[in-house]
């Protein structure tokens, strides 16, 4: 039922450094942050985007929003990011992605850090595919149906792994269930863990 395109290893160790640092980059400008769920609960892991809009989630519920808390606007695609995303878009079939934005997460290397299984539906475009890229620590990934009921399987998503959610995929239900410690190229993150890339088309 899934599309998903899986494209292990694509990313060579240098591309894999030049992300990191482009990260770091867009920290300094839009800093990492522990945002709540509308429950008021924290997400075990830490976020910043870049685009033109970044991902949010507060009391007031899940959006993307042109602003940062701090009332700044988020630090522009870099150009080389916009570039990969609409090239794996093409691979994908899809000959006019727009990358509207990049949500940036941080998993700490613990045994606490994990993504629920959720569906991503806060983009104004349902139709366009998700794009994302994994650095650092293995992990293992959950991707179910549409349904939150539908049964899941289990993906490990390795360093320089990029996953294209596009066609029926796009929709489902999906989540982190674990980092796996001590997996990562070595001296890519000084601390460990997985920093995860996803690309979106909003609009
Ligand atoms: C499947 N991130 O940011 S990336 C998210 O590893 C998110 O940080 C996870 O889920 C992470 O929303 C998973 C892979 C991914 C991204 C988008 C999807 C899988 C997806 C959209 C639909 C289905
Ligand atoms: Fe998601």
């Amino acid at each position: 039922m899934t599309i998903m395109l899986h494209l292990k290893g694509i990313l060579t160790i240098d591309q894999q450094i030049r992300l990191v640092e482009m990260c770091r980059e867009i920290a300094t400008v839009a800093p990492f942050i522990t945002p709540v769920m509308p429950s008021g609960q924290p997400f075990n892991c830490q976020q910043t985007s870049c685009g033109q809009v970044g991902w949010t989630s507060d009391r007031e519920g899940y959006r993307y929003s042109r602003t940062q808390p701090n009332g700044r606007a988020f630090p522009a695609m870099p150009d080389s990011l916009a570039d990969l995303a609409i090239y794996v878009a093409r691979l994908a079939g899809e000959q006019s992605y727009i990358p509207d934005t990049c949500l940036i997460n941080y998993y700490p290397a613990t045994v606490k850090s994990k993504l629920g299984l959720h569906q991503d539906n806060t983009e104004v475009n349902l139709s366009p595919a998700i794009i994302s890229i994994s650095i650092g620590d293995d992990c293992e990934f959950l991707v179910g149906g549409t349904k939150r009921s539908d049964p899941t399987k289990s993906i490990i998503l390795r360093s320089g792994d990029i996953l294209v959610m596009h066609g029926q995929s796009r929709l489902a239900y999906h989540g982190v269930k674990q980092i796996i410690p001590n997996t990562a190229p070595k001296s890519l993150l000084k601390n460990g863990g997985r920093l995860n890339m996803t690309i979106r088309q909003v609009f």
